[in-house]
């Protein structure tokens, strides 16, 4: 971890009392969620995103995109918070608020006790169905045949309650994103490549408001261009570090 960068972020972020974060896979990696673009144990280095998580990929083999979503959801279900989401969930007491936005569909970010969470991706755990006539599962049901179930309103299949390539982004939850991340008084950016948008261009409007920038990722990333300051590290080694207040830091 760079120690500079580390001293420097806290600086920063010393007169917060507004904090907004913005979260990528990385931010679980730790928890052992596979991430999508790192080289050998990203998703995206074994499995192809279009055939995977794209609507055609979905309606092409309905089977085969459910019992992906089926493996991966198992995943995310026996997976525990690790040390970033818990500090991140502790340090909400120290501000007057705290909005993470996260693009992680795990939920570990509430599993960890942390309320005010933008999930502008979706959640993996939850299913909705194919033709939108409204119908939300929280927890499908798994047919033996791996099939997906079909939607008890309409009949049309269920699908994970994700946003996929080429689908748009709840635009409540993306305006709330937005102004999330406009009016705080700074932008945490932990574990994300920035190479997906819209959320990639969130820090760039933070920035665009007068907001400095916090990125916090062990490798370089689309981002570090709009960061006034760059922490190399993992979420789990750093945040704990980043977070603890002054009155939270042990006497010396
Ligand atoms: C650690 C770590 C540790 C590792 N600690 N860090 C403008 C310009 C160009 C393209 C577009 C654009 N606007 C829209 C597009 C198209 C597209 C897009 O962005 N494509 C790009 C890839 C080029 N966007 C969309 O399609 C979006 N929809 C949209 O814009 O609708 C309007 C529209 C429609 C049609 C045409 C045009 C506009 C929707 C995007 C939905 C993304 N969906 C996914 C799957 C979710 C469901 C699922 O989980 O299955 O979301 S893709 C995947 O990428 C997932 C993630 O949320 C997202 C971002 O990835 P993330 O989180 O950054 O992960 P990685 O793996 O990339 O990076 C991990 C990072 O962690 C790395 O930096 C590591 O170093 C770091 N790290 N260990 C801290 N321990
Ligand atoms: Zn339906």
């Amino acid at each position: 971890m760079s120690a500079g960068g580390l001293a420097a972020a806290r600086a920063l972020l010393a007169g917060v009392r507004r904090l907004a974060v913005l979260t990528g896979a990385g931010m679980s990696a730790e928890s052992g969620v596979p991430t999508f673009r790192d080289a050998q144990t990203g998703l995206w280095s074994r499995f192809d995103p279009v055939q995977l998580a794209s609507p055609e990929g979905f309606r092409d083999d309905p089977p085969l995109v459910w019992r992906w979503y089926a493996w991966r959801r198992e995943l995310v279900a026996g997976a525990q918070p690790n040390a970033g989401h818990r500090a991140l969930a502790r340090a909400a007491g120290s501000f007057d608020s705290l909005c993470i936005v996260t693009q992680n569909v795990d939920g570990l970010h509430q599993r960890a006790g942390s309320s005010d969470v933008i999930e502008i991706h979706g959640n993996i755990l939850r299913s909705r169905c194919l033709d939108e006539c409204g119908v939300r599962f929280e927890r499908p049901q798994q047919l033996p045949s791996g099939e997906p179930p079909r939607c008890p309103g309409c009949g049309s299949w269920l699908r994970p309650d994700v946003v996929w390539f080429g689908e748009m982004l709840d635009p409540v939850q993306l305006r709330a994103a937005g102004e999330a991340v406009s009016g705080a008084q700074a932008l945490l950016v932990i574990g994300t490549s920035g190479l997906v948008y819209p959320a990639a261009g969130l820090p760039l409007q933070a920035r665009r408001a007068g907001v400095p920038v916090v990125v916090l990722n062990p490798q370089p990333t689309e981002i570090d261009s709009v960061a006034d300051a760059l922490v190399a590290g993992t979420a789990g080694e750093v945040l704990p570090a980043l977070l603890a207040r002054q009155a939270d830091q042990p006497a010396t």
